[in-house]
Parts: C-alpha cells; sequence; structure tokens
C-alpha cells in the first residue's frame, strides 16, 4: 500500500456495490435470508407452536425498528426460554474445560465473575454489547434472524455483531440450524472479547465491503469454518473455538471426535470447501493459533480483486477508501 489516495464516495466503480462508511449505515444492512424462518419451514421444530412462532415475531420486531445508537431494548424472557438456556448453558460448563479453547475459557469465567453469565437467566443483548465494548470495542445490535452474508459481514468491519435476541425452540436446545440468542451469546461473545479474535472477525468484516459477489461467498464460507466451526491447536491437542460448536454440545463432541475429517486451515481452498447447514459439519479446519490464521488470511484477502483498500478510522469511527495504485 505505498501509493495512497483518499478517494471520494462516487470514486468508486460501477461494479463494485455500495457498502457502509459508518456503522450509522447498518440501519440499510439488514436484509433477512428466509430459510429458517419458523413460520415457513415446515420442519423447524416451532412451526406447529402458535405461541412460538408469536413470540418470535414480537422479538424480531424489535429488530425491525431499532436504528443505530438505540440501547438495545430489555426482554423479559419467558421461564421456558430460561429453562432452555440453562440446559445449554450446563452442557456447556460440563464440556468448555476439556474441549473449549484458552481464550474461549478465560473470558467465560471472566463473564461469570460478573454475574453475566449465570445457569438461570439469558443474558440481556445490552449488558452483553456493554462488557464487549469495554474488552475489545464490538458491540451488538438485535438482528431479526439469519442475515445475508453481505449484510452481516459489513457489520463487522465497524466491530458490529449483529445478533439475534430470539430463544430457540424447548424441543432442540441441543442443536439448531439457525442461529438464536444462546448460540451468540455462549458461542460467539466469549471469542469476539479477546482481543485477537476480535481483530481477526473485523478483518474478514473489512475484505468484505465492496467485494463481488462470488468474493463475499468466498468469505463467508471462510467464516463459516473459523468463526462458526473452527478448531484450533493447543498444546499438541485440537480444541474448539468454533460458536456453531461451543453453543450445541452434540456437534461438539462429534467435531472432536475421531469421526470427522480434520484438515489445516488454509484460505484458499477453505473458501472454496461448499457445506451445510442442516446437519452436523463432516469436514472442520484447524488453525495453528488465531495469529497464524490471521497471518493466512491476510496474504489471501490482499489477491482479492477489488481496486481499492479499506481501513478502518477508529477515530472517526469511518471505514476509508484508498486507492491502491
Ligand atoms: N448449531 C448451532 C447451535 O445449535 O447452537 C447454531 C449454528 C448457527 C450457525
Ligand atoms: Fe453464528
Amino acid at each position: 500500500l505505498e501509493h495512497t489516495t483518499l478517494v471520494g464516495e462516487d470514486n468508486i466503480s460501477a461494479k463494485n456495490p455500495w457498502f457502509p462508511r459508518h456503522a450509522s449505515e447498518l440501519d440499510d444492512c439488514n436484509h433477512l435470508m428466509t430459510k429458517y424462518e419458523p413460520d415457513l419451514d415446515m420442519n423447524h421444530p416451532g412451526f406447529a407452536d402458535k405461541e412460538y412462532r408469536a413470540r418470535r415475531k414480537t422479538i424480531a420486531e424489535i429488530a425491525f425498528s431499532y436504528k443505530y445508537g438505540d440501547p438495545i431494548p430489555y426482554i423479559e424472557y419467558t421461564e421456558t426460554e430460561n429453562k432452555t438456556w440453562s440446559s445449554v448453558f450446563n452442557t456447556v460448563l460440563d464440556l468448555m474445560p476439556k474441549h473449549a479453547c484458552a481464550e474461549y475459557r478465560k473470558v467465560f469465567s471472566v463473564l461469570q465473575d460478573e454475574g453475566i453469565f449465570v445457569p438461570d437467566r439469558i443474558p440481556q443483548l445490552e449488558e452483553m454489547s456493554n462488557f464487549m465494548a469495554r474488552h475489545t470495542g464490538f458491540t451488538l445490535r438485535p438482528a431479526a434472524g439469519l442475515l445475508t452474508a453481505r449484510d452481516f459481514l459489513a457489520s463487522l468491519a465497524f466491530r458490529i455483531f449483529q445478533s439475534t435476541q430470539y430463544v430457540r425452540h424447548i424441543n432442540s436446545p441441543f442443536h439448531t440450524p439457525e442461529p438464536d440468542c444462546i448460540h451468540e451469546l455462549l458461542g460467539h461473545m466469549p471469542l469476539l472479547a479477546d482481543p485477537s479474535f476480535a481483530q481477526f472477525s473485523q478483518e474478514i468484516g473489512l475484505a468484505s465491503l465492496g467485494a463481488s459477489d462470488e468474493e463475499i461467498e468466498k468469505l463467508s464460507t471462510v467464516y463459516w469454518f473459523t468463526v462458526e466451526f473452527g478448531l484450533c491447536k493447543e498444546n499438541g491437542a485440537v480444541k474448539a473455538y468454533g460458536a456453531g460448536l461451543l453453543s450445541a454440545y452434540g456437534e461438539l463432541l462429534h467435531a472432536l471426535s475421531d469421526k470427522p475429517e480434520l484438515r489445516p486451515f488454509e484460505p484458499a481452498s477453505t473458501a472454496v470447501q461448499p457445506y451445510q447447514d442442516q446437519e452436523y459439519q463432516p469436514i472442520y479446519y484447524v488453525a495453528e493459533s488465531f495469529e497464524d490464521m490471521k497471518d493466512k488470511f491476510r496474504r489471501w484477502v490482499s489477491n482479492m480483486s477489488r481496486p481499492f483498500e479499506v481501513r478502518f478510522n477508529p477515530h472517526t469511527g469511518r471505514v476509508e477508501v484508498l486507492d491502491s495504485v
């Protein structure tokens, strides 16, 4: 990046799509994928449960009317919802010492010390957002459901995580294909409060801004096999850091059994590996360390076709676009 000039808003070539330059513009980055809506998917455990569907609607409304800068509305979780949390929380508590990476365990115990992670109460997104802000500057904004990859990744560029706020159905506490707040809170938050991991997450986000559809697909595949389902080495053993593993104990045990295929994390090949999101993964990628993962990722991203580079200016909160000559 030797010769760079700051280019204006209008100077981006037409083939590169619009992207937000400031976190306030994430108000326009909340397009939903509808494949898992309990109203539309007959296989959803909540499909036949009217009360559950109504509850999902109420909570989704909060996300739809949320605007940048608003405090995240408080949700009075029901007894059933808190019970669902408890069952997942207790299994994680059980498996974590042996199977979760050190970074996860460390933040987890801070969250316990601060009374945010307790067995019988779902943490509020607002208190979690404040906790994260103090550790890595990540904050949360409520999302109504599974977002498009482009919108979701864009928010990471600003250290903002778009988080669902509803709870999975009580009938399937140990695995759900769609995100819910148990997955976000138990799976994602501890790692996003780790400085090195937060940096990695933001860099995926930055790489996605203005990227082509094909590159968004590759970046979201990398995200899938790292942030969601990643394994890493720790003193010769393999541990989990992926959020989809840490919030689903069945898959966590599966990932660390001898059933799946483990491959070394290599962005170029990982990015084109097809995956599905219905069942446990047959393949996982193992990182040497977060630092190594970041190095490899950076080298790979520098070969992307985007004709400009971006950087986040923490003083202004804006993404700056640099013409790379
Ligand atoms: N399968 C995960 C869980 O049950 O918590 C959620 C994965 C979301 C991508
Ligand atoms: Fe997730």
